[in-house]
């Protein structure tokens, strides 16, 4: 083997040695490098002759080509390597089954809400919807709720940064009632010329469900909580209707027919005269215990005309309930502030 094959095959060995590229380059240097050893060989052909320089030269070059060839592939082989390496380490599994996204669903005060419509709706009562935000004319006067009374005080109800067309500040309402005022009134509206031409209007049968807000906050006290009123006015609808009506939907609603209602005569400035309605099981586990689950009264004459109807003519009830705490007792729930803290392992026990 003469010096040149000999040169070649430690190019070849020095470059298969380089583990990364850096390493390589440094290889490279020691032979075609300015001060390489294939250089060192081209300057120690000045002292031969022409002839010889001929030979010498052009197999000079076959070795620096050579190395040049082996220099490539090595560069070639170490940047296959590392593109391997890299595709291994972002390999991607195509065949995994994808991350479904979980199945949503209602919350369990929703649940009680469409429960509560639907069992209204089978008895004829229509579901109104109104505005969050109201008037103090709706919250308050309209439902005859005198100027100094504590609901209208800033311990109570929370007030908007903004002015109605009275002066007074937007509130949050702080009861659905507001909701049956404005539907009263488009009855009204709607059935005025057929009243006219000596019709008959049709009677108002409503429940109106929804957010309402109060500045109170405990363990049965929400700022935000939900009320479900309804109101049945007609020309003959007395006591006894609301009686037989909160029955029947106590019964469907708790899925019992075990169970007896309880009048307590009470106050509202809204109905005169005014009851509070407890519930008591016969039997199961909450059987024995008397339940508040409503309020309820004869509508006020004062209201029925803000409703735009002549209470000379129009009587009928009202009631108003919670269906948070109605919520609470059929699923045996003791803190209401857990409906609202959004903690969806305890929600999703509802589904
Ligand atoms: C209650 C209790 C008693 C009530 C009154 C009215 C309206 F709009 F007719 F005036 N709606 N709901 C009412 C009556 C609400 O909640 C405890």
């Amino acid at each position: 083997m003469n010096d040149l094959d000999s040169l070649v095959d430690g190019a070849k060995a020095a470059f298969a040695q380089a583990a990364t590229p850096a390493e390589l380059e440094n290889a490279k240097a020691v032979y075609l490098g300015k001060a390489g050893r294939i250089t060192e060989l081209m300057k120690g052909m000045a002292q031969l002759s022409v002839e010889e320089k001929k030979t010498r030269g052009a197999a000079i070059n076959v070795a620096k080509q050579a190395v040049e060839a082996a220099l490539q592939a090595r560069r070639q082989a170490l940047s296959d390597a590392e593109l391997e390496q890299q595709l291994k380490a972002e390999s991607l599994d195509v065949t995994l089954p994808g991350r479904r996204r979980q199945a949503g669903g209602l919350h369990p005060v929703s649940r009680t809400l469409e429960r509560i419509e639907q069992i209204f709706a089978s008895m004829g009562f229509d579901v109104a919807d109104g505005p969050e935000i109201e008037t103090d004319w709706h919250s308050f006067t309209s439902l005859n709720n005198p100027p100094n009374h504590p609901a209208r005080s800033m311990q109570d109800t929370f007030y908007v940064d903004m002015k109605g067309a009275d002066g007074i500040p937007f509130n949050l309402r702080p009861h659905t009632s507001p909701m049956q005022v404005r539907y009263a009134q488009q009855h009204v509206a709607r059935h005025k010329a057929a009243v006219e031409a000596g019709g008959a209007m049709p009677e108002i049968r409503v429940i109106a469900p929804g957010r309402t807000y109060r500045v109170d906050s405990d363990a049965t006290h929400s700022p935000m909580f939900h009320q479900c009123e309804g109101l049945w006015l007609g020309e003959n609808v007395s006591f006894k209707d609301l009686k037989v009506v909160f029955t029947d939907f106590c019964r469907t609603f708790f899925e019992s027919d075990d169970l007896v209602l309880r009048f307590r005569p009470s106050f509202f400035p809204f109905t005169e005269p005014s009851a509070e309605i407890d519930i008591q099981f016969q039997s199961g586990p909450l059987a024995g215990r008397w339940l508040e689950v409503a309020g309820s009264g004869q509508v006020h004459p004062n209201v029925v005309r803000n409703m735009g109807l002549d209470p000379e003519r129009y009587i009928g009830f009202a009631f108003g309930m919670g269906p948070d705490r109605l919520t609470m007792l059929r699923y045996g729930v003791n803190d209401l502030r857990l409906f609202f803290d959004g903690d969806i392992r305890f929600l999703r026990q509802f589904q």
